[in-house]
Formats: C-alpha cells, sequence, structure tokens
C-alpha cells in the first residue's frame, strides 16, 4: 500500500479538520460484528465461500444491494478463488463476485454501508465520482486510514446527485483482483431519459498474474507486455541518433505499423496478459442482456478497468448517449464511443419491433490498443448469437499526438472547434499565463473561445519526463488513437453538452497549468515531472471557481481524475453547456481545461486512473483550504 503519511500530516496542519478519522470499530464491536456477518454469508445464495477448488464458483454471479434502503447494507471482501473465463484465479471479491454486487442507491436519501474486511491485509472502498463529505471518500491515508484485517468500516453519507457511477477499492493494487462493482443512484425528481430496461454493464480487465509482479515487469522491463513493439525511443533521439530527418523517422514507423510490430505506446498492458471482462465474464462467457423487440434498452456503462481503455458498439444499432459520468447531456446519437478507464456512459438503444423471434446484437467492447476484447449479446433468450466483428488494426501514434504536426494536420484535427483563426501567427496563440495575485483584483477568465494551443519548452520538466511535445492544442473533436476512419460516427468530446445548466456555474478567477509528464522507459508517471512522493499537494480556496489547464506531455492518453467535486470540462462551446466530468480522458499532446467549483472542504485525492500510473506516482493530494496564504497554489511544488 501507498504511504501517504507525511503528506496527510501537512495537510492536517493546513486544513486542520476535527477528530473524525477514527470510524474503524473496537475488538469488541467487531466480534458482535463477525457474528453477523456469519449469518449474512449463511443466506446468500452462493453459500459459504471456503469450498473446496473442484467447486468454485464463476465470476460475474453479480447481486444487487439497496444502500438508502432501511438498515443499510453489508459488504464483505475476501481473498476468494473464482473461475474467470472457465480458469480457476484468485480474486478479491465483493459478497462473493466480482464484480461486486450493484449498488442503488436514492437521491435525497442517506446511504449506509458497512464494508467488512474479511481479509489479511489493509482494504477501503472509493465511490467514485460521488460527491460526499471527504471522511468518506475511502481514499487510505487521505480521506481514512483504510480498513484494518478484520474490522468493519461504516460509510454513512446523504446522497446528494443521481446517475451511473461506480466504486472501487483505493487500496494498492486491489483494484486489478476485482474489487469493484457499479453503482446506480436514482433520481428524486422524474428521469428525463425514457427507456423501458436498464442494465448494468461493468468493463474490466483481469489478469492471472500478481498485479505487483506486472507492476515489477512494467518497472524493470520496458514494453513487457507489448510483444510486437520495438524498441521505442523518443522521436527526437531517434533523429539524433540515427540521422534521420523527421519524415523518414515516421515513414519508419508506418513501415513497422504495415508489418504489426509499430512501435506504439497506446498500451502499457495488453491482452498478452489480460483476459477482458464484460460482468465478469470473458467474450466466451458471452453474458447475454435479453430484450424484446420494440424494447428502449438503457445500458449502463461503467470501465472498471485498471488500464484498458475500451471502443464499444452495437453493430446495427445506433446508440443514444444521454449520460456522462452520471451526468445528463443533451442525447446524441452515435455508432461507437471510448469509454476511458473510469468513466461511465449511459446509453439507450431501441430494438427494432420489425424483428421475428430470432434475432442477436453483438455488444463488442474493443481494447484501444486492438489487443483483445469483450463481447456481449442482445437477444431474446441466451442460445442466440450475432456475428462477432473482427479486431480492427492496431493504431499508431500520428505526428500529432506527439505535438509535432504541421499546421494542416492542425486545422483537419481541429476542423470543427469553431474559433481557429487561422490569420494568427502560430506565437501570438501562445497562452499568456497570469499568475494568481491572491492579494490584488480578481481578475475573470474567459468562459469560451479560450486559447486553442500552448507551446511550451522542450527542457522543462527534467528527466522524469522524457517525451515532450513541443505544442498542445484542443482534440475535443478528435476521436482518439484508431478511431474514426471506419465511416461510422464516433462520439468526442465536443459532443458532450450540459443537459441543464448545473450548480456553480460562473467564470473562474484563478488557473495554473498542470502536465501530464512520464518516462515510459522507467515507468516513472507524475504530473510537471514529480512523482507523487516528490510533491507537495494542491491547495484549493474553498469557493473558489478555479480553472487547470491540463498538457499532457506523454504520447499516452490518460484518464485524470478528481475526487469530490466536479470538473467542468471545456468542451468548445460555452459556460453553461460544459459537460461535468469526474474523469476526463487528456489526450497525448492535448490541452485540454476544465473548470472546478472548490465546494468541498477537506482533503482529496486528484490522479491518472490508470492504476499502475498512480502507484507510479501520477497522484496529487488536493487540500481544499480556507486560506491560500502561506502554501502551495499549483501542482508544480
Ligand atoms: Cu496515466
Amino acid at each position: 500500500m501507498k504511504n501517504y503519511c507525511n503528506q496527510t500530516l501537512r495537510v492536517r496542519q493546513a486544513f486542520s479538520p476535527k477528530p473524525t478519522l477514527a470510524y474503524t470499530m473496537n475488538r469488541r464491536d467487531f466480534l458482535a460484528a463477525t457474528g453477523s456477518a456469519v449469518i449474512a454469508f449463511s443466506l446468500w445464495p452462493l453459500g459459504p465461500t471456503w469450498g473446496a477448488d473442484s467447486d468454485i464458483a464463476p465470476a460475474g454471479n453479480i447481486g444487487e444491494l439497496n444502500a438508502t434502503g432501511a438498515g443499510g447494507i453489508d459488504l464483505y471482501i475476501e481473498r476468494r478463488n473464482l473461475l474467470i473465463g472457465g480458469r480457476p484465479g484468485r480474486a478479491i471479491a465483493i459478497n462473493g463476485s466480482i464484480p461486486g454486487p450493484v449498488i442503488r442507491m436514492t437521491e435525497g436519501k442517506e446511504a449506509l454501508i458497512r464494508v467488512h474486511n474479511l481479509m489479511p491485509e489493509s482494504t477501503s472502498i472509493h465511490w467514485h465520482g460521488i460527491l460526499l463529505p471527504f471522511t468518506m471518500d475511502g481514499v487510505p491515508g487521505i480521506s481514512f486510514p483504510g480498513i484494518p484485517p478484520g474490522e468493519i468500516f461504516t460509510y454513512r453519507f446523504p446522497v446528494r446527485q443521481n446517475g451511473t457511477y461506480w466504486y472501487h477499492s483505493h487500496t494498492g493494487l486491489q483494484e486489478q483482483l476485482g474489487h469493484y462493482g457499479q453503482l446506480v443512484v436514482a433520481p428524486a425528481a422524474p428521469d428525463p431519459v425514457a427507456y423501458d430496461v436498464a442494465h448494468s454493464i461493468v468493463l474490466s480487465d483481469w489478469t492471472f498474474e500478481d498485479p505487483h509482479r506486472v507492476l515489477w515487469k512494467l518497472k524493470t522491463m520496458e514494453g513487457y507486455y507489448n510483444f510486437q513493439r520495438p524498441t521505442m525511443a523518443n522521436i527526437q533521439d531517434q533523429m539524433q541518433a540515427t540521422g534521420m530527418t523527421l519524415k523518414e523517422v515516421i515513414d519508419k514507423r508506418l513501415a513497422w505499423d504495415r508489418m504489426r510490430m509499430d512501435p506504439t505506446d497506446i498500451a502499457d498492458i495488453t491482452g498478452a496478459t489480460y483476459s477482458y471482462l464484460i460482468n465478469g465474464k470473458t467474450a466466451a462467457g458471452n453474458p447475454v442482456f435479453t430484450a424484446r423487440p420494440g424494447q428502449r434498452l438503457r445500458l449502463r456503462f461503467a470501465n472498471a478497468s485498471t488500464m484498458t481503455f475500451y471502443d464499444i458498439r452495437i453493430p446495427g444499432l445506433p446508440m443514444t448517449v444521454v449520460q456522462a459520468d452520471g451526468q445528463n447531456i443533451q442525447p446524441v446519437e452515435t455508432d461507437e464511443l471510448r469509454i476511458a478507464v473510469a468513466e461511465t456512459y449511459d446509453v439507450v438503444v431501441t430494438i427494432p419491433d420489425t424483428l421475428s423471434s430470432d434475432w442477436a446484437y453483438t455488444l463488442f467492447a474493443e481494447t484501444m490498443d486492438r489487443s483483445g476484447y469483450a463481447r456481449a449479446t442482445i437477444a431474446p433468450r441466451p442460445g442466440i448469437d450475432a456475428a462477432v466483428p473482427g479486431l480492427r488494426r492496431r493504431p499508431m501514434l500520428t505526428m500529432a499526438d506527439m505535438g509535432m504536426m504541421m499546421d494542416e494536420d492542425m486545422d483537419k484535427d481541429m476542423k470543427h472547434h469553431g474559433h481557429m483563426d487561422k490569420n494568427k501567427k502560430k506565437d501570438d496563440m501562445v497562452m499568456q499565463h497570469p499568475m494568481p495575485d491572491h492579494g490584488g483584483e480578481r481578475r475573470e477568465l474567459p468562459t469560451q473561445n479560450l486559447p486553442d494551443r500552448i507551446r511550451h519548452g522542450s527542457a522543462e520538466h527534467g528527466p522524469a519526463s522524457i517525451t515532450m511535445a513541443r505544442m498542445a492544442y484542443r482534440r475535443l473533436n478528435y476521436p482518439g488513437a484508431g478511431l474514426g476512419n471506419d465511416g461510422w460516427r464516433v462520439l468526442t468530446y465536443s459532443q458532450l453538452r450540459a443537459l441543464e445548466r448545473p450548480y456553480g456555474r460562473r467564470a473562474p478567477t484563478r488557473e495554473f497549468d498542470l502536465h501530464l509528464t512520464g518516462n515510459m522507459h522507467k515507468y516513472i508517471w507524475g504530473f510537471d515531472g514529480k512523482k507523487w512522493s516528490e510533491s507537495k499537494m494542491i491547495r484549493f480556496q474553498y469557493g473558489e471557481r478555479l480553472r487547470i489547464n491540463m498538457i499532457n506531455d506523454t504520447m499516452m492518453s490518460h484518464p485524470i481524475h478528481l475526487h469530490g467535486m466536479w470538473m467542468d470540462l471545456y468542451a468548445g462551446g460555452n459556460l453553461d453547456d460544459n459537460p461535468r466530468k469526474h474523469t476526463v480522458i487528456v489526450q497525448p499532446a492535448e490541452l485540454l481545461t476544465v473548470d472546478i467549483f472548490a465546494d468541498a472542504p477537506g482533503q482529496w485525492a486528484f490522479h491518472c486512473h490508470l492504476l499502475y500510473h498512480m502507484e507510479a506516482g501520477m497522484f496529487r493530494t488536493v487540500a481544499v483550504v480556507h486560506d491560500l496564504k502561506g502554501g502551495p497554489t499549483h501542482a508544480k511544488v
């Protein structure tokens, strides 16, 4: 487990929270509670979990619990053997299953959840995307001390939002072993989304290897899981070493790609070790969602993977996207969408009412690096299959991903962005960074037509940042590597528009830049060239409206997640329409801006949601404080 303690102490001094951290039970309470745990076990349809290997249960036997009902709910976390794709694996199960149960809540009520740690190691649950008191957020060392072996922690918080979310362990690498599940909050007001049946769909990635061994391999053997990948030096290094021109290096990369040997940095961990799961089942396991002709199905997708972005499509059925990260958006019809690690999307599909009795659709979730897929079937009953599409060609990074693109490529990439002034010289568009002046007058920042690009020096962030895009720019209209060339529609961030104007919308008065940095070769990941252990916390002022310009200096897409507060994503339109997100993809060489209403006092995690990147240091502690004076106010320290 990561040790956040030193930083926690500093944050506590800064914020001096009331002594609310002592939630774990004493020994007598524990013994009493263990008794009730045994009773609860005996009520499970799965039976007790200490059976012999010969009767190992398959993964994906997902239950459902209502956490805002009378008496609350109990979750039991334990190491358990489960069949994953027919093969026994040592998982961390929640109530006997991976994923854990679908937890339901109702907006306006209070959630009550007792988490029983039946493992010989500490654990935790973080409620991803949920607004709550920070002591309930479930991040060991930041929100609470964690749940020690054999103990029970009670989560209790008012539910102030609705939509599709998920939950997962925030302890070490436990999430890789199945410690996650979906969370669905029913709205207090009538749901603006019309549908007949809803299905929960949890995407994840599973390895039979010990996750710590996976991390060790990533740190010691570059590109370990990228078997088709030759030694990938930084392209500038290649130019220097070989004397080749940029074009020659690019041509060489194209040639590698044709041989399916491309030097991609698309994914660190691939189908070489991963089994890809929908609701705990591999593609061969083929989970079935039943439906009838004419029905409107609401599919609630949560990507609970540790490292895998999925591209989702249902050949033959257009999808109407109605929610992103639990927030209603103006419905947008599409044929494919990319879901990053930790994002959620709700889509509605309508089964044609002209179908006869035997019909089926494949729900195809292809990994971004095209090394595998998860799959399910929508059909009137189990036993009917539709064709499963083939994997597409592996995508490769482009010059644009390396921040080296030419003007015409940039125009193409941004063609719908809408406010690029082609007559302006590039240097004129280099962003100015007014430093916040806490004593002086508050200057309002623009709420639309933000700068299109930003340039920066190549030696800004030291050895921890070996790759460095020369230019970062808006890529809101770019669907992502490997997408958009198939003749069908693909969702982009520029299409996400909030359904209603959410609270807290106003022009920001402070901003800072946050560089996403990394060294693939050494497997060091961080912000502004520093990993978590070398950093200080970032402080937000309580009540302020803050803008963060994220600049991705790496060649990978990173899903960046802020706990406790929404990030209003600048999607190229005006303030009112910006969608609220808890997790945002920042693509290679992208400049992506979010505005935050810092309305949640306490200390929070802010990190890349790729589990091994987080573990390697792409993480910051955020403290929402009442006075910014006398401490760091951005990430560069
Ligand atoms: Cu990352």
